[in-house]
């Protein structure tokens, strides 16, 4: 098996099968699976997941962070993890919460007055276009207090929350309509619709639960709450939510834990919660119209207002024929319409069998006002049986299914039996049944929620770890394994551990699909997608006092920040407006005032404010939290707080030693010199790149672009130390100099990584035999001496095969053995020319191969160099 799959391995990475290879490669790989104590599988899974360096993921997957407040950011296949998203907690790598334009949608999320600072993150969903994943969009619920956020997806940051003004739980959102025209989010823990207190004894009468349909503007990419409404449902404790897709577009399914209404009581001597909301067999699912709720919701008539939010009360529902319950297994979780919409399945987590109900059969109930009867508020019950497509034991304690590629596939978690089961819902049979480690929630099949299912994959999203990781105390990480499902078994890929938060939800979408930024529209508020009221430009940079409110307009580049030194007055209202006008991909600044609490994030092209107040005195240092560049820790400043009414005195003692005027004469000829030098490099290589059209290729006229950025900040520099000069003030003539040779410096950084970028682009594809040998060229030790296309402490190899008679085979033994060439007439010359002798550097004869491949490329692009 092993030497099949090595040999497949040898025709797919190399191209060609050489004997002598697969027994090198074969005994290789034997020797490292013997040496980790990997099994054949282990071997394979090995390989389906692993990315080689810069190698991106096929799929995006958000899951909720549970107890962190975040979404978590992975890839797929790789399960390597991209990013935390701050969205209900702080996050301070983001400067979620520590700026002032972050800590405005934060407390957005403020409840009743009170600042939250944390939230348990369930569900996430993707915005949809015709029930498929468009990537603009990312939703998200806090279970513990009631809110969902919008987070956009071209930034991947927070952009609003939203309060729930009525429930006092919710559990059943994210979840949006198949066009994303709303967002919903379902009551879990009943209790009154208004703020008032009611005694438990009226939980019948006066505790209620519903659905909350968040109006979401696409355009604006925000929640509109004042066309935003909710319906009431019954006591019943509404759990999770699907949509309607497809034929039953235009409804929503919820289900419910508490058809008993009960209401718990241990410390009463009654029996507990979970045994009274379980006695019935059965609970409802709630089947509901939003499409004609959302017109309903329009006329004041139908509606009550509660705490300024528009509520369709239970009758006006009824009435308008627009909801009904259907009996389900008792105690049921997920809930998951099929993707052509036929087919809704709820799971049981007290009952072995899955329940598949048929829409079409629902429908025609409902024409037909064909009911078993009422519950006590008056909504039409069908008869469970006649709504069911079919029902198939599926095992214990099942919590959620996502769907897969193939027709009728989906995809269960059995949360007691740990167990991922596939089955077939339109035949009504299990496919196939895989262990996890262990007790599964949630489970996502790539798009496996959306009218389009993907298939291949399959992340199952655990509840324990405990033996799988390295113990790290009583509280261990979770486990999200990965499946393989593209084959006909499922096979166990990779263990990944999360260490901050209990996952539930996740969604996955083709990478293609997401289309972010990579640097801000100079000036952006990346809260609103606008221009910030501080956006400051280079050169615009000021300190402006109103009163007692001094407002700083900053700029950060590297490596500095301006201005460098902010005096205030204690007790002053400080706000300080920064711009990182880098436009280079990747080049952020943070900021922060030590001792004051506050923190920014600042990618290209982005302004962010902060506000305090100045309340103690003193003498604060300000500096870059990212490392940025190579003067990094240089980026700095101070804040000076002092006391208005009290006087400082102190004496200068110290007496700095300075140079003479010839001594600064020659420092400045020097600098002068040096960047004259430099401003050559710069030249040539702009005239490679201008030469080479590299305005043709996206990312290198990025470089280019930041390059250009860089330099053009010079000329103002230079202004700057010439009148400097003018005025004898040589000092300060040699620091603008000086300054000038770090912009060159950051120019000629990104212009180089331009160059070599353009080469790989222009250049002849390289062999793999070439690619190896221009490893074995560098990390062999001839890179130490020879640099292509320059002479250095060795000649210049460009022509190196040229140069002599056979050369092929000349270089070959001359790499193997230096020694046997020496006394060659030529190589007398060159000898004596660098004062050096070729080492040997013990290469084996197929590095010398794949050198001397390397060397043909390289005069195939001679030019280039
Ligand atoms: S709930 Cu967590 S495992 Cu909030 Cu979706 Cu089922
Ligand atoms: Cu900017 Cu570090």
């Amino acid at each position: 098996m092993i030497k099949k799959y090595l040999h497949i391995m040898c025709y797919v990475t190399l191209g060609f099968l050489f004997v002598t290879q697969t027994v090198l490669a074969e005994s290789q790989f034997q020797e490292i699976m013997k040496k980790r104590g990997l099994t054949e599988e282990d071997a394979i899974a090995a390989l389906k997941v692993y990315n080689p360096s810069g190698k991106h993921d096929e799929y995006y997957v958000f899951v909720g962070g549970g107890q962190s407040g975040q979404v978590l950011v992975y890839g797929v296949p790789s399960m390597r993890p991209l990013k935390y998203i701050g969205v209900f907690t702080p996050e301070p790598w983001q400067g979620y919460g520590f700026d002032t334009d972050s800590k405005e949608v934060l407390r957005q999320g403020n409840v009743r007055g009170r600042e939250i600072n944390w939230g348990d993150t369930h569900h996430p969903a993707l915005s949809e276009t015709d029930g498929k994943y468009d990537g603009e969009y990312l939703f998200i619920n806090d279970k513990a207090n009631t809110r969902i956020a919008v987070i956009d997806l071209k930034y991947f940051e927070t952009s609003q929350i939203v309060v729930n003004p009525i429930f006092k739980s919710t559990h059943g959102g994210a979840f949006v309509t198949p066009n994303t025209e709303y967002v919903l989010d379902t009551c879990q823990y009943a209790a009154p619709l208004t703020n008032d207190y009611y005694p438990i004894e009226a939980y019948q009468d006066v505790y209620r639960g519903g659905v909350t349909f968040w109006k979401f503007d696409r355009q604006k990419g925000k929640i509109q709450q004042k066309e935003s409404f909710s319906l009431e449902f019954p006591p019943y404790m509404q759990d999770l939510t699907d949509l309607g897709k497809g034929v039953s577009e235009g409804w929503a399914f919820t289900n419910s834990i508490n058809s008993e209404l009960y209401t718990g009581g241990i410390e009463k001597g009654l029996p507990p919660f979970e045994a009274g909301c379980s006695r019935n067999d059965t609970d409802f699912l709630h089947i509901y119209n939003w499409k004609k709720l959302a017109q309903l919701a329009k006329d004041d008539k139908n509606i009550k207002i509660i705490n300024g939010h528009r509520v369709i009360p239970i009758d006006v529902a009824v009435k308008n024929s627009v909801l009904f319950l259907v009996p389900e297994n008792k105690s049921p979780h997920g809930v998951d319409v099929s993707p052509d919409g036929r087919h809704i399945i709820v799971s049981g987590k007290l009952d072995t069998h899955a329940s598949v109900y048929d829409f079409n059969k629902i429908m025609k109930l409902i024409q037909n006002r064909d009911f078993e009867g009422k519950d006590s508020y008056g909504i039409p019950i069908l008869d469970m049986k006649k709504s069911l497509y079919g029902q198939v034991e599926v095992g214990l304690g099942h919590l959620h299914n996502t769907f897969g590629k193939e027709d009728g596939t989906i995809y269960s978690s059995m949360y007691v039996d740990s167990q991922v089961v596939k089955w077939n819902y339109k035949e009504l049979k299990v496919i196939d049944k895989i262990g996890i480690h262990y007790n599964v929630g949630h489970l996502e099949a790539m798009e496996g929620k959306s009218a389009d299912p993907q298939g291949e994959y399959l992340i199952a999203i655990n509840k324990l770890a405990i033996d799988r990781f390295l113990p790290v105390g009583p509280l261990h990480p979770q486990n999200n394994q990965l499946i393989d499902i593209g084959g006909k078994k499922m096979k166990l890929l990779l263990d990944m551990p999360i260490p901050l938060g209990e996952p539930h939800q996740g969604a996955s979408i083709r990478a293609s699909k997401i289309r972010p930024e990579v640097r801000f529209i100079m000036g952006t508020n990346s809260r609103t997608g606008k221009p910030h009221v501080g956006k400051t430009l280079a050169g615009q940079e000021k300190i402006e006092r109103k009163g007692n409110h001094v407002s700083i307009y900053a700029t950060v580049v590297r490596s500095h920040i301006n201005p460098e030194r902010v005096t205030v007055n204690k007790g002053d209202h400080v706000t300080m407006y920064i711009t990182n006008v880098e436009r280079a991909q990747d080049e952020t600044h943070g900021f922060t005032i030590d001792h004051y609490n506050v923190h920014t994030s600042l990618e290209p092209g982005e302004t962010t404010q902060i506000d305090f107040i100045a309340d103690i005195e003193g003498v604060f240092p300000y500096y870059c939290t990212e490392f940025c560049s190579a003067l990094h820790i240089e980026m700095m400043g101070y804040l000076l707080v002092k006391d208005p009414n009290k006087n400082y005195e102190w004496i200068q003692k110290t007496k700095m030693q300075s140079l003479s005027p010839e001594e600064l004469q020659m420092e400045y000829k020097k600098i002068r010199a040096s960047n004259k030098a430099t401003d050559e490099v710069i030249q040539s290589l702009f005239f490679f790149l201008e030469e080479k059209n590299y305005t043709k290729y996206t990312t290198v006229k990025n470089l280019v672009d930041d390059a250009k950025d860089q330099y053009a900040k010079i000329d103002l520099e230079r202004e700057k130390s010439a009148k400097a000069y003018q005025k004898n003030d040589i000092n300060n003539a040699i620091l603008f100099e000086n300054m000038i040779w770090q912009y060159m410096i950051k120019t000629a950084d990104s212009a180089i990584r331009a160059k070599d970028l353009l080469i790989n682009n222009i250049a002849t594809p390289k062999s793999e035999s070439a690619k190896k040998g221009e490893i074995a060229f560098r990390e062999g030790g001839c890179s130490g001496c020879h640099v292509i296309g320059k002479i250095s402490s060795g000649p210049d190899l460009i022509g190196v095969l040229k140069r002599h008679r056979n050369a092929e085979q000349w270089v070959a033994e001359y790499v193997k053995n230096p020694q046997s060439k020496f006394n060659e007439p030529f190589m007398k010359k060159m000898i004596e020319f660098f004062n050096l002798k070729m080492p040997n550097q013990n290469m084996s004869d197929e590095e010398i191969k794949n050198i001397v491949e390397y060397f043909k490329w390289i005069d195939e692009n001679a030019d280039l160099f």
